[in-house]
C-alpha cells in the first residue's frame, strides 16, 4: 500500500488533491497535514497531522510515523502574500522544500513540490516562453521559486532522489479558494459575480496570464508522477500550460450567462507583479516527455465553474437571483 503525504491539504490544490487520490486509488493511505488544526479532522477515518514544514524534527516523525513513501508538497506561501511577508515567504518556501528534500534523501521518498510562472520575469520572452530562458523574477516568491527549483534539480542530481515539478499558471477552482497569488482575482471574480453581480478587478483589463483549471491541474500532478523514471528530462520544473486569457476576455465570457455582470478596474500592486509574467507558456517538452494536453478551454471553464459554484451558493450567499445559473 503506498503511504502518501500531502503538505498543505487544505489549500486550494491540496483538497482537491486529497480528494482525487482517494477517489481514484483504493490502495494507497492520504496523510493529510497544514499548519492549522481543523476540528473536522477529529474522530473520523482520515488522517490530519498539524505540520509545519520549516519544522523538520515533526516533519521526520510524521514520515516514520505513517512509514511515508511520497511526499505532494503542496505547503507555501504564493506571491502576493509574499511581497507582504518575504521573510516567512522564503522561511516557507525554500526551507520548507529543503527539509522535505533532505527527508526524501534520507528515506527515499518520491516527492511532488509546484513551482510556478513567477520563475519568470521582465526579460524572459512573454509569449510562448520556453522551458529554458532566462530567469529573472522580480517577487521574492519568484525568487524562492528559483531557488526551489535548483534545490531539486540538485537533490536530484547528487543524490538521486525521484522530484518531480510543475511550473504552475494561474489555478481556477470552485472548492478552496486561493490565498494571495496575484492569480486570483481569477476566481475571485466568480463569487463577486454571484453574489453581487459586480467585480472590482486588481489587474488591468488587458492583462493576459496563463491560467489553468483545476482538474487539468490534477491530472498533470498525477500524470507527472506516475510516469517511469526514465521519460523525465526535467528535474527542475516542467513548464505546463493551457489556455491564456486577458482579464477582459473572462469577464466577457461570464457575461455570456449574466449579460448585467459589470466589471471596473483598480490595478494595484499586483499588476506589477503580472506585467513581469509571460503571458503565454510554451510547454512543449511536458507534452513530449509524458504526454500532457489539457482539456479546459476558457468557455469549458467558465460554465463548469458557474455550475458548481451556483450548486454550493448557499455556503457563500447569492444575493442577486438575476444571478442563478441554470
Ligand atoms: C500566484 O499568483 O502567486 C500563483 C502562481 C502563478 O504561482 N497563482
Amino acid at each position: 500500500m503506498k503511504k502518501i503525504l500531502v503538505t498543505g491539504s487544505r489549500g486550494q490544490v491540496g483538497s482537491d488533491l486529497v480528494a482525487t487520490l482517494r477517489q481514484q486509488y483504493r490502495e494507497i493511505r492520504v496523510v493529510e497535514s497544514g499548519r492549522r488544526n481543523f476540528s473536522d479532522t477529529i474522530n473520523q477515518e482520515f488522517i490530519y497531522e498539524v505540520l509545519d514544514v520549516t519544522d523538520s524534527k515533526r516533519l521526520s516523525k510524521i514520515i516514520e510515523q505513517y512509514q511515508v513513501d511520497t511526499i505532494y508538497h503542496l505547503a507555501g506561501v504564493l506571491s502576493a502574500k509574499g511581497e507582504q511577508n518575504p521573510q516567512l515567504c522564503w522561511n516557507v518556501n525554500v526551507n520548507g522544500l529543503r527539509n522535505i528534500l533532505e527527508a526524501a534523501r534520507s528515506y527515499q521518498l518520491k516527492v511532488f513540490c509546484p513551482s510556478s510562472i513567477a520563475v519568470f520575469g521582465a526579460n524572459t520572452p512573454k509569449f510562448q516562453t520556453p522551458q529554458v530562458t532566462i530567469e529573472s523574477p522580480s517577487t521574492i516568491y519568484g525568487i524562492t521559486k528559483v531557488t526551489g527549483e535548483l534545490l531539486c534539480q540538485y537533490y536530484a542530481d547528487r543524490f538521486g532522489v525521484d522530484v518531480r515539478s510543475l511550473r504552475f499558471p494561474g489555478i481556477i477552482s470552485y472548492k478552496t479558494p486561493p490565498g494571495g497569488g496575484t492569480t486570483d482575482f481569477a476566481v475571485e471574480i466568480f463569487y463577486q459575480a454571484l453574489q453581487h453581480g459586480h467585480y472590482t478587478c486588481f489587474v488591468r483589463p488587458d492583462t493576459r496570464l496563463p491560467m489553468i483549471y483545476m482538474p487539468d491541474a490534477i491530472a498533470a500532478i498525477l500524470q507527472l508522477m506516475e510516469v517511469e523514471p526514465t521519460s523525465i528530462t526535467v528535474r527542475s520544473s516542467y513548464n505546463l500550460a493551457a489556455i491564456s486569457f486577458s482579464a477582459a476576455e473572462l469577464v466577457a465570457e461570464i457575461q455570456k450567462y449574466f449579460p448585467n455582470f459589470t466589471c471596473d478596474y483598480q490595478p494595484d500592486f499586483r499588476q506589477a507583479i503580472a506585467d513581469t509574467w509571460p503571458a503565454v507558456i510554451d510547454d512543449a517538452q511536458a507534452r513530449q516527455d509524458w504526454g500532457w494536453q489539457h482539456s479546459y478551454d476558457l468557455t469549458a471553464i467558465v460554465t463548469d465553474m458557474l455550475e458548481h459554484l451556483s450548486l454550493k451558493s448557499s455556503e457563500f450567499g447569492v444575493l442577486n437571483s438575476e444571478f442563478v445559473f441554470n
